[in-house]
């Protein structure tokens, strides 16, 4: 049986990924708007791996004997002023999350709650993932700059990216 306080912590978490999938969805909408249709892509193999993240959890609560209580998600930023800002934004907000998860293990030693140490460091180990990746594509965009032609290539590569379904666990 999962503790009061473990709980918590998850469905706190829980709330978080799924604000991730909401944000990183309103994204998607930025990039449909600007016809970039390999960054619409990436947006939306991120809403998918946000998704998975909070079923991940949700359907652990569960396993645990807990029970679940979802809050509503907060509304996310709509507008950035280019591809660059929407990246640092995404970067910044990898960043939040990464510390959230650090938080939900600090829980969870704390309670000393070994099996869900277990299963958040599935949740480490992508955070480090996500940052990477994220931090790759922001490097591009700051060195393409204002190059229009550079930037119609990054799409294309983007363009490239797949969802597979984690193993998460
Ligand atoms: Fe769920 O990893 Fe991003 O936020």
């Amino acid at each position: 049986m999962i503790s009061e306080k473990m709980e918590k912590a998850f469905l706190d978490q829980i709330n978080k990924e799924l604000y991730s999938e909401y944000l990183y969805l309103s994204m998607k909408a930025y990039f449909a708007n600007l016809n970039l249709n390999g960054f619409v892509n990436w947006m939306d193999v991120q809403v998918q791996e946000e998704h998975a993240h909070a079923m991940g959890m949700f359907d652990y609560v569960l396993e645990r004997g807990g029970k679940i209580e979802l809050e509503a998600i907060e509304k996310p930023e709509t507008n950035w002023e280019s591809p660059l800002k929407v990246f640092e934004h995404v970067l910044k907000h990898e960043e939040y999350v990464t510390s959230r998860i650090n938080a939900l293990m600090d829980v969870a030693e704390e309670v000393k709650d070994r099996a869900a140490i277990i299963f958040l460091n599935w949740y480490l180990k992508e955070q480090v993932e996500e940052e990477s990746n994220v931090g790759g594509v922001l490097a591009q965009l700051k060195l393409i700059g204002e190059d229009k032609h550079a930037l119609y290539a990054l799409d294309k590569e983007l363009a490239a990216r797949t969802f597979v379904q984690p193993v998460i666990g």
